[in-house]
């Protein structure tokens, strides 16, 4: 479906639009969103992004995320069902499935009568979108974003040039993933031009870390053991290391794509008990022909692209990993 058709849509009049995104909204999750917010805001629409819980600290010093337009869905979740109620159009940034969206929130997507946008990279996305934007080569939804914006024509302001270089950022790895492709650096360059500061989002995203993210990340690497002859990294933080080190939302990410720098390894596991939810949350990580979200779909469910994809087990910690050193051997033997 051509961008054109949706800017055709959104000029018509002014609209009363909500954005949401993904459970434990990434850097992705975050700059793709209040970056689509700020340039429809710019081009005077009514917006509210609703994100379905609070990002983690780093994120949340994101332009624009303080802002009155943002509303967390399991903090306040009256005015966040009233911005779903008045809007007239529903966009979906960053998810191919309504239950990514978490349980709460996930009948106020499923159930919006207004007309329906998704953007995102990941694979087999939902029917029932009138604007299905689904482009799986592509680095970020950010990216998608980005070229949405140039296709409409409107002006972009620096913050919403900040928030979407974060998210090509942080969801190639700082340009190191093989998704990075000459459109991903020419958006990047663009965005530059825009206002974007690449070290300023660098220092704000991975140089303003809490002592328990650095001490968790210490204690992760410690646990780490390979499997299927080397192919595999397995690391794993306790509910215990959690309570340790003093665990905050958000400490743990980007943890499972250390154990991918080990020579010889393929895929890397993460798992993070959940004492609160009594689940063990899984990352999945991989490189060349692993593919991930096959192992994640079949195995934990989840799900993802191929070479990152989560997952969860409802058995306690033990077993989970016993279960996981099996399934990886297999998977990879
Ligand atoms: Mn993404």
């Amino acid at each position: 479906m051509p961008l054109t058709d949706l800017s055709q849509r959104l000029a018509s009049k002014s609209h009363r639009l909500v954005i949401t995104t993904h459970w434990n909204p990434d850097g992705d999750a975050i700059g793709s969103s209040l970056g689509l917010a700020h340039y429809l805001r710019a081009q005077g629409h009514r917006v509210s992004v609703i994100f379905p819980n609070t990002a983690s600290l780093p994120l949340q010093k994101s332009p624009g995320y303080s802002s009155e337009f943002v509303h967390v869905f399991s903090e306040d979740r009256g005015v966040a069902e009233r911005c779903f109620d008045e809007a007239e159009g529903l966009f979906s940034l960053d998810y191919n499935t309504a239950s990514r969206v978490g349980d709460e929130m996930q009948p106020w997507v499923e159930n919006f009568q207004g007309f329906r946008v998704m953007v995102d990279h990941h694979q087999e996305p939902d029917g029932g979108y009138d604007y299905c934007y689904s482009q799986t080569t592509k680095s970020s939804t950010a990216e998608m974003v980005f070229d949405f914006i140039e296709s409409d024509g409107g002006p972009m302001d620096a913050a919403a040039a900040d928030v979407l270089l974060m998210g090509l950022i942080t969801d190639t790895g700082s340009f190191r993933f093989p998704s990075v492709s000459a459109d991903t650096l020419r958006a990047a360059s663009k965005l530059v031009e825009a206002g974007a500061e690449s070290h300023v989002i660098h220092e704000r995203l991975f140089e303003s870390n809490p002592p328990s993210r650095v001490k968790l990340w210490g204690r992760g690497l410690t646990s780490m053991e390979l499997l299927a002859n080397g192919q595999a990294a397995l690391l794993f933080l306790t509910a215990k290391d959690l309570q340790e080190c003093g665990y905050e939302a958000g400490d743990t990410e980007g943890l499972v794509n250390q154990g991918l720098g080990i020579t010889g390894v393929r895929m890397a596991i993460f798992a993070r008990e959940d004492a609160a939810a009594g689940i063990v949350k899984l990352s999945f990580r991989s490189k060349g022909e692993v593919d991930v979200n096959a192992f994640a779909r079949s195995h934990w469910h989840g799900g993802g692209h191929i070479h990152a994809a989560g997952g969860k087990s409802d058995e306690a910690m033990e077993s989970t990993l016993a279960r996981l050193r099996s399934t990886v051997n297999e998977f990879l033997g």
